[in-house]
């Protein structure tokens, strides 16, 4: 099967992000599935960079530049301010960096979710505090280095649940989707746009510059890192209840995603190997999730 993306170009080609900047791509696809009848706020973070100074912008679409810490929250606020002026078709999209997600905006991310404000976040994934110099954020995976992590003392804490966090709030919609995957993130998106409430999106999005990586890598690294079970596709519907898991991919070994990328250079063997057996516990418990879902009519819409 050939698949075309959506025609409609809404981001520019003349940003500045780097090559290979997988936040970029992302961007380009989710937009493209979003349409023009869309608000894009965002926090402190590299795109808050990449979008171009003021006037200047690689959107075609209104953006709102935001507080590090404040993107659902504003998001939030400009949906009521639309509904107000009698606009119920523009969709309002946080489009927030990992720190901004899991570490800085959880708060306003948490509260937004709970009260189920009508917004799409998306926390675009490239593992670190990338616009201030590679910082370790709760996002950066187990092994890595960063600026904050240096080799000596690379990161040994496991990156956060985030997706398991978002499904206790009882939200409508949550996702995950990867830059090596368009059609299945184009279609997440679309579903997205159609849902009333809270929705989550967590797209992985490789960033060569911090990871260390050549970029004509980045895409083949986004699919490796499906492939071989490190960030799983999956949707969590029935208000948190109902996961499904995408598991239709030749598996591929841990070590071919890690040797490409400076930043796990330091690794042994022998820490390789356990990164990988940790992995496979991830993957498990991802699965028992799917195993335990349940579906009871007519409770997502109470
Ligand atoms: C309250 C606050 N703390 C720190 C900063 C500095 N700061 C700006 S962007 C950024 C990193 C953002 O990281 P992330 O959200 O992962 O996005 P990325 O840069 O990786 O795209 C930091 C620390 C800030 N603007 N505001
Ligand atoms: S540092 Fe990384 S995320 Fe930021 S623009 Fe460059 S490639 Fe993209
Ligand atoms: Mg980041």
């Amino acid at each position: 099967m050939r698949y075309e993306l959506p025609q409609e170009e809404i981001l520019y080609s003349g940003h500045i992000g780097c090559p290979g900047c997988g936040a970029s791509l992302s961007i380009r696809y989710t937009l493209q599935a979003l349409g023009k009848k869309t608000m894009v706020v965002i926090p402190a973070c590299c795109w808050s960079v990449i979008d171009g100074p003021f006037p200047h912008t690689s959107l075609r679409v209104p953006i709102f530049h935001t507080t590090f810490e404040a993107a659902a929250s504003t998001a939030a606020g400009l949906k009521a301010g639309l509904e107000m002026r009698g606009d119920t078709e523009t969709i309002v999209m946080a489009w927030a960096g990992d720190g901004g997600t899991f570490d800085i905006g959880i708060q306003a991310l948490s509260g937004a979710a709970e009260r189920n404000e009508d917004i799409l976040y998306c926390c675009y994934d490239n593992e670190a505090y990338m616009n201030t110099g590679i910082q370790r954020s709760s996002s950066t995976p187990i092994g890595a280095w960063t600026t904050t992590t240096p080799v000596a003392h690379y990161k040994k804490r496991p990156k956060k649940k985030m997706i398991d966090i978002m499904a206790a709030h009882s939200i409508p919609y949550i996702a995950t989707a990867s830059v090596a995957y368009p059609q299945d993130l184009v279609e997440k998106f679309r579903k997205a746009r159609s849902i009333t409430g809270t929705r989550f999106i967590h797209v992985f999005a490789p960033c060569p510059t911090g990871w260390k990586l050549a970029p004509e890598l980045s895409v083949s690294m986004a699919r490796q890192a499906v492939t071989s079970k490190i960030f799983p596709l999956v949707e969590v519907t029935e208000n948190g209840r109902k996961w499904q898991v995408w598991k239709d991919f030749i598996p591929t070994p841990v070590k071919d995603y890690i040797k490409p990328q400076g930043r796990f250079r330091h690794l042994t063997d022998e820490e390789i190997a356990w990164i990988e057996e940790e992995i496979e516990r991830n993957w498990q418990e991802v699965l028992a999730k799917e195993n335990l879902s349940i579906t009871i009519p007519g409770l997502e819409t109470r």
